[in-house]
C-alpha cells in the first residue's frame, strides 16, 4: 500500500514521521514536521483535535494559565492572533482555538482520528518503526513522535460493586460531549486536585446534596479571572511580542517576575502584606512574584504553607470543616491549583466535606457510595481522581525499542532520558512531554520541544542518517544534572506523604521519583539551543 502526505489514504508501507496525539504537542509536532518536508501521519484517539481540551470538558473547566501566554507563538507568528474572550481560557474557548490552529494550519488532513496506537516497535534489521493501530492497521516509518500528553491516562479508583450502582459515574477527563443535567442532583465528588476544586463549585451550584470525598487537603489560591473588554484583549495582541520573550526566559514558561526576595528578610508584617497582595493578584503570580525561597527552602516554605492554612480558616465558617480542609505539607509540593470559590463552597449548608484518611471509602452500592462508617445516598459520582502522570499514556503505545526492550523496562528502576526527548537504544524515537520535562506552561514547552525535534531530524537527514540516537554517555550526565536537583527539592523529601503525582506518589505501586526536570524550561530550552550550535554532540546521526 501506498501512502500519500495527506494521510487519509489507506494503510501505508514506508512514512517518515507518525505523529501521536492532537493536543498542544501533537498539532505543533505534525506542523513542524510537514515544514521539515516529510510525510507525516497523525493519530488521535478523540474525533477530533484538542487534546486534553477535547476530554475535559467539565463543568468549571478552564486553564490557570493566563490566554496571554497559553497560546502557540508558532501561530501567532503565522496568522492573525486570536483574543481570548477572558484573562483565563475556559474549555470551549481553548478547544476552539485548538481548533482554528488546526484549520489554519491545514492540520487534520493528516490525521486519523478515533484511533488508538496499540504498539510502536523497533525492528532493527530495516532501521524502522513498526507501529500497531486499534483498528488492526499496520504502518512503518523512519520517525515517531509520541505526543500524547501527561495527564492522559485517567486514573480511575478500584472501588468495588461499580455495576450495581443506580446512577450515573462520570470522570471529569472522560466527560461527555453532550449536556449532563446535574440540577437538582445528589451528588458525591471524588478528588480535590485542579480538577476537583474547578468542578466542585460548579456542582454546589446545583446540587440539592453535595459530598466532597476528599482524600490529600489541597492549597489553593483564588484564579482571579475576568473577562476582557475588547480594549483589553487589543493591549494584550500588542504586547504579545514582549510577553512571547519573558516566557521563553522563565523557568516556568509564565511571564511573571521573580520578587528577588527571601520570605525570611523581611517582617513577619511585611510578609503578611506581600502574601495578601498576591493573593489578591491570584494563579501563579501568589507563587512566583511573592518570594524566591517558598518554593526551595523549608523555612521559607513554612511561612507561605503557614499563610494559606490561616487563609483556609479564614475563609471556611465551620472550624471542624477548615481543620479538614488544611493540609499538613508544605506548599508546592503538590501542583498548586488555582480556582474560583472553592473553599468558599464549604460554606454552603448542602456541601459537606468527607476527609477519607478518617472515613475511608470502600465501595459502590446500589444506592451511592460505601464509606467504612456511613452510607452516602447519591444520584451521581463524579471522578476528578487525575491521572496516571506521563508515564500512563506512554505504556499505553506498547514501545520497544533495540533487542525489543520495553519502554516500562527501561524506566523500571529510575526515569531516564536526554533533555526529556530522546533516549540511548530508542533510535528515531522522540518524547513531547515525557518524564523530566520541566513543569510549567505546557503551549511553550510543547512548541519549543516540537521545535527540537524538528532540527533534530533535519540535521540527520541533511547528514543522509538512517539512525538518530542519543549517546548513551550524553544522557547518563544529563540525568545526573537532573537527580541531583531532584534529590534537593522539597517534593522528593514531602511529596509522598502529600501523594503528590510529581512523585508517582499518587498510584499504589508505580515507580517513586520526581517526574519533573527542576532546573528550569528556559535551561533546557537553553540546551536544545546548545546541541543546534554545536552540531547535536548528543547524538550518533548514523
Ligand atoms: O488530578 P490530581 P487533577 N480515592 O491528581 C484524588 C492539570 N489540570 O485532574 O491527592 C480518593 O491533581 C487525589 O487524592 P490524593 C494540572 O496539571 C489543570 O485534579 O492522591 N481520592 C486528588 O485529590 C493538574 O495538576 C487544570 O490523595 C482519590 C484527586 O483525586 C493535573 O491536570 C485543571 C483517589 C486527583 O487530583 C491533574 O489534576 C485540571 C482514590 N482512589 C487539571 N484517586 C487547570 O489548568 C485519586 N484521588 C486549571
Amino acid at each position: 500500500m501506498t501512502l500519500s502526505s495527506d494521510g487519509q489514504t489507506a494503510a501505508a508501507a514506508d512514512i517518515d514521521v507518525i505523529v501521536i496525539g492532537a493536543g498542544f504537542g501533537g498539532l505543533t509536532a505534525t506542523y513542524r514536521m510537514r515544514e521539515r518536508g516529510l510525510d507525516v501521519l497523525s493519530f488521535e484517539r478523540g474525533l477530533d483535535v484538542g487534546g486534553t481540551w477535547y476530554w475535559n470538558r467539565y463543568p468549571g473547566a478552564r486553564t490557570d494559565s493566563e490566554g496571554s501566554f497559553y497560546r502557540l507563538n508558532l501561530f501567532d507568528d503565522i496568522v492573525e492572533p486570536f483574543s481570548f474572550k477572558e484573562k483565563f481560557p475556559a474549555q470551549p474557548e481553548v478547544l476552539a482555538y485548538l481548533g482554528r490552529v488546526a484549520d489554519e494550519l491545514d492540520l487534520r488532513k493528516h490525521y486519523r482520528f478515533g484511533v488508538s496506537v496499540d504498539a510502536v516497535v523497533y525492528d532493527e534489521s530495516t532501521g524502522r518503526w513498526q507501529v500497531r493501530t486499534d483498528d488492526g492497521q499496520d504502518y512503518t516509518a523512519k520517525y515517531v513522535v509520541s505526543a500524547v500528553g501527561i495527564q492522559s491516562e485517567p486514573l480511575v479508583p478500584d472501588l468495588p460493586g461499580q455495576e450495581n450502582f443506580g446512577g450515573r459515574i462520570y470522570h471529569t477527563a472522560k466527560w461527555p460531549a453532550d449536556p449532563v443535567d446535574l440540577d437538582g442532583c445528589r451528588i458525591a465528588v471524588i478528588g480535590t486536585g485542579s480538577s476537583g476544586i474547578q468542578i466542585i463549585p460548579q456542582a454546589a451550584d446545583v446540587a440539592s446534596k453535595l459530598y466532597v470525598l476528599q482524600r490529600t487537603p489541597t492549597y489553593s489560591v483564588p484564579m482571579v479571572n475576568k473577562e476582557l473588554t475588547e480594549e483589553e484583549q487589543r493591549e494584550l495582541i500588542e504586547s504579545l511580542p514582549e510577553i512571547r520573550k519573558a516566557v521563553r526566559d522563565h523557568p516556568f514558561s509564565m511571564p511573571y517576575s521573580f520578587s528577588g526576595r527571601s520570605a525570611l528578610d523581611v517582617t513577619d508584617e511585611e510578609r503578611d502584606a506581600i502574601y495578601g497582595e498576591g493573593w489578591a493578584k491570584g494563579g501563579f503570580r501568589f507563587m512566583i512574584e511573592s518570594f524566591d525561597d517558598i518554593g526551595t527552602t523549608k523555612e521559607a516554605n513554612d511561612t507561605v504553607s503557614e499563610w494559606l492554612r490561616a487563609k483556609i480558616h479564614s475563609i471556611v465558617e465551620d472550624p471542624i470543616t477548615a481543620a479538614k480542609l488544611t493540609p499538613n505539607y508544605p506548599y508546592t509540593v503538590k501542583r498548586p491549583p488555582s480556582g474560583v470559590e472553592f473553599f468558599e463552597s464549604f460554606n454552603k449548608d448542602h456541601v459537606e466535606l468527607i476527609a477519607l484518611r478518617e472515613s475511608p471509602l470502600v465501595s459502590f452500592s446500589e444506592k451511592g457510595l460505601v464509606l467504612e462508617d456511613r452510607e452516602l445516598e447519591v444520584d451521581v459520582v463524579i471522578l476528578a481522581t487525575g491521572f496516571d502522570f506521563v508515564t500512563g499514556s506512554l505504556y499505553k503505545l506498547n514501545v520497544q525499542g533495540r533487542d525489543g526492550l520495553p519502554l516500562s523496562e527501561r524506566w523500571a528502576d529510575g526515569l531516564s532520558n536526554y533533555l526529556s526527548v530522546t533516549l540511548h537504544g530508542f533510535p528515531n524515537f522522540f518524547v513531547l512531554g515525557g518524564p523530566l520535562y520541566p513543569g510549567g506552561n505546557w503551549p511553550t514547552v510543547a512548541e519549543e520541544v516540537s521545535t527540537y525535534i524538528a532540527n533534530v531530524i533535519a540535521e540527520g537527514e541533511k547528514r543522509s542518517a538512517q539512525v538518530i540516537e542519543t549517546k548513551a554517555e550524553v544522557e547518563e550526565a544529563w540525568v545526573a544534572h537532573v537527580n541531583e536537583l531532584a534529590s534537593q527539592s522539597l517534593m522528593a523529601q514531602y511529596g509522598k506523604d502529600a501523594n503528590a503525582y510529581g512523585l508517582g506518589a499518587n498510584i499504589e505501586g508505580k515507580l517513586q521519583s520526581v517526574f519533573f526536570y527542576l532546573g528550569g524550561a528556559q535551561v533546557l530550552f537553553d540546551q536544545f539551543d546548545h546541541e543546534a550550535a554545536s552540531g547535536y554532540p548528543g547524538f550518533e546521526m548514523s
